[in-house]
């Protein structure tokens, strides 16, 4: 390990050193996470943003791992894109229920130009509402980065998804390369970018370890992160994947802190099937964003009422939202 401050971002990470992290005791890994958590961020703060998937299923690419490709039977329809004023109306819904970015995911390979319009109108209209914009989308060109920037696109999430050697097993129609070609397309749009992956499709620690490798050594640090746990899909070919040990979904989101000390950490897709528990030590470990609403893209999301229940109980607060630290009442 370098002797230089481990809350300072280095983009010249080896996989050697973040499997060491990954191979530290679970406490200390945790302890060092939360230590470096402190030095960005309040550690009580925690990011919240709701998904609405505005054109679902009917996917050309075979994610081996999603519910909305057109090669697998998940009994998910494809739907056309929504019209702009629904979108709307449910980003308005959503900022009440106490969202601060409304993420808007399209099941596409990429962006069509006969679609930005649309979309460009719907990122503007949720931008009006006072709500950070984020969208998924696929693919993205150069040219379409900039027409969604000039929209109001405050984010753009765009994953790795797993480690480059394990990627060609999850899915065959693009590269990883393809993938790092959108980032790059966003960043130089001025574009914040979301990305992360996800844990719990067979892949194996160094795979793990790979894909944290791989965003901890992109030119700028992913603004956003997330780690999302498989949510398992019938019909899909991960449909049946041995779920991931929670501790080492626990160590995943703690060497995502390390690695990536000032990116916002979202503990994604899977809390509906973690417990409190488990999702509290994600918190501690360095987590410090996540999904809310009751529903992700297709899968389910916890509610409301228990969520909030959760925030009251861990003394945790949406972030930016001002409020003093308060101690947790004892019942
Ligand atoms: N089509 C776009 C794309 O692939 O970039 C945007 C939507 S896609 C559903 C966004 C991300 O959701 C994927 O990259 C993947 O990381 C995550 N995701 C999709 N299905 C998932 C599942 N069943 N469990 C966990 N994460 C999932
Ligand atoms: C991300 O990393 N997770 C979100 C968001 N980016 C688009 C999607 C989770 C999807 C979970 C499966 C579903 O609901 O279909
Ligand atoms: Fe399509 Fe995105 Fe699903 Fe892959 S993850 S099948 S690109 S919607």
């Amino acid at each position: 390990m370098p002797l230089t401050d481990p809350a300072l971002p280095r983009h010249d990470w080896t996989l050697a050193e973040v499997e060491a992290l990954y191979d530290l005791p679970f406490t200390e890994l945790v302890f060092r996470a939360a230590e470096v958590h402190r030095r960005w961020f309040d550690p009580s703060e925690v990011q919240l943003s709701r998904l609405l998937s505005v054109k679902t299923g009917g996917c050309a690419e075979n994610c081996g791992y999603c519910s909305q490709s057109q090669h697998f039977e998940t009994g998910v329809p494809a739907s056309k894109l929504m019209e702009v004023q629904s979108v709307i109306a449910e980003a308005a819904q959503a900022k009440a229920g106490g969202a601060q970015r409304f993420c808007m995911g399209a099941a596409w390979r990429d962006l069509k130009d006969r679609d930005l319009p649309k979309v460009a109108a719907m990122i503007s209209g949720v931008k009006a509402l006072g709500l950070e914009t984020c969208a998924t989308l696929g693919m993205l060109q150069p040219h379409q980065a900039a027409a969604l920037k000039e929209a109001g696109l405050d984010y753009y999430n765009h994953n790795l998804d797993t480690g480059p050697d394990y990627y060609s097993t999850v899915v065959t129609t693009r590269t990883y390369q393809d993938r790092l070609e959108t980032l790059a397309a966003v960043r130089a749009a001025d574009i914040s970018v979301c990305c992360g992956g996800i844990v719990g499709m067979g892949e194996t620690r160094r795979d793990r370890a790979g894909l944290l490798l791989a965003l901890a050594n992109l030119p700028e640090h992913p603004d956003s992160l997330p780690i999302n746990d498989l949510m398992p899909i019938k019909g899909t070919p991960l449909g049946d994947s041995e779920p991931v040990d929670g501790l080492e979904f626990v160590r995943t989101v703690a060497v995502a802190r390390l690695v990536c000390p000032k990116g916002v950490v979202r503990l994604s897709a899977g809390r509906e099937h973690m417990s409190r528990e488990l999702q509290a030590l994600c918190f501690l470990a360095g987590a410090n964003s996540m999904f809310v609403g009751g529903k992700l893209l297709t899968t389910r999301n916890p509610d409301e009422d228990t969520d909030a229940k959760l925030f009251t109980d861990l003394g945790l607060r949406p972030m930016g939202s001002g409020a003093a630290a308060e101690p947790v009442a004892a019942e």
